[in-house]
Parts: C-alpha cells; sequence; structure tokens
C-alpha cells in the first residue's frame, strides 16, 4: 500500500483528561486511518498512486478530483493537526510566532480571541488555521470539510484546529466551544515556531 498511517507524536493516553484516550482512539485510529485507506483503494491504478502525499494533494485539487483530494487532504491535515498539540503545553506562544502574532493581532489575547471566534464560527465540518502568507505575516482561516491552505500558493500552514464533530463529540459532546478552550492548553508552539521559521 502506498500510503500509511504515520505515528501520534506522543502516547494515546498522553493528553488525559484534557483529550482522551478514546477521542484518540476514534479521532486517530479510526477517522484518520479511514482517509489513509480509502486513499489506498483509490489510489492504485491512477497517477497518484506513485506520488507523495503532498503531490497527491496539490494535483488531485488542480485536477479537481475530490475523492482522492478529500481523502489525500484529510491524511495530510490529521498528521498536521496532532503535531499541533502536545502534552503540558499551550498557554502563550514565544519565539518568532509570538512576536508575528502580536504583529498581526495585536496580541496573544487577542490572537486567541480571534481564532476561538473563527472556529466557532466555522459552519459545518471544517478546520480554524494560523497560516503564514507570501509577505511572512500571520492571518487566520477557515476551511470546510478537507479543504486546506496546504498547497496553495503562498501559504504556509502554521497551526491547526480540527473543528469536525468527530474531534470533539466523546469528549464535549456538543460542546465545540469547550473543546477549543481544551486546545489552548495543548497548543503545540515549538512546532508553530518551526513552520513559521
Ligand atoms: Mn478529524
Amino acid at each position: 500500500m502506498p500510503f500509511s498511517l504515520p505515528e501520534l507524536p506522543w502516547a494515546p493516553d498522553a493528553l488525559h483528561p484534557t483529550m482522551s484516550k478514546e477521542t484518540i482512539e476514534y479521532h486517530y485510529g479510526k477517522h484518520h486511518k479511514t482517509y489513509v485507506d480509502n486513499l489506498n483503494k483509490f489510489a492504485p491504478g491512477t497517477k497518484y498512486e506513485s506520488m507523495s502525499l503532498e503531490d497527491v494533494v496539490k494535483a488531485s485539487r488542480t485536477d479537481g478530483d475530490k475523492k482522492i483530494f478529500n481523502n489525500s487532504a484529510q491524511v495530510w491535515n490529521h498528521t498536521f493537526f496532532w503535531h499541533c498539540l502536545a502534552p503540558k503545553a499551550g498557554g502563550a506562544p514565544t519565539g518568532a510566532v509570538a512576536a508575528a502574532i502580536d504583529k498581526a493581532f495585536g496580541g496573544f489575547d487577542a490572537f486567541k480571541a480571534k481564532f476561538t471566534e473563527a472556529a466557532l464560527g466555522q459552519f459545518g465540518s471544517g478546520w480554524a488555521w494560523l497560516v503564514k502568507g507570501a509577505d511572512g505575516g500571520l492571518s487566520i482561516e477557515t476551511t470546510s470539510n478537507a479543504e486546506t491552505p496546504f498547497g496553495q500558493p503562498g501559504k504556509t500552514c502554521v497551526l491547526t484546529l480540527d473543528v469536525w464533530e468527530h474531534a470533539y463529540y466523546i469528549d464535549h459532546r456538543n460542546a465545540r466551544a469547550k473543546f477549543i478552550e481544551a486546545f489552548w492548553t495543548l497548543t503545540n508552539w515549538e512546532f508553530a515556531n518551526k513552520n513559521f521559521a
């Protein structure tokens, strides 16, 4: 099989109790895995089977191949998302990303409020993103379903939050706001800084 489910950057119970082991078992072990399985079902016999995952996302977007795009983008998005979380993380950012947040949003608290509002306001399934633009500045974006800033010209993904219901239903039922609150105690700013650099 050409595509594989990447390992988690931490143990499945490492984010407990903020994000339960059961959530990880479903979100990673079932949802993320299903996107990989689907891609391995749909890609063989097509030009996509010999490409890297990154190239599959870009090419299938250009081609308008929804089945391949949705599954490959969701594989990429989830792998990126897991790295945006870490045990004993969260709080205010440090380093270059902190300075860029101050510049773009007028401080971490203002950024946090704006990102929270965007994540809450994403209607239905999707993602909230912190994105570095071609000018090096930061902005907040939301995308629907599998859509992603990844592979879009001039955009670099810095941080993301999955706001599909499957991300929070086990731990928080329908309360997306509670899940977003939890995210701010798990935010991996070290990873965000690596992406921003
Ligand atoms: Mn998800």
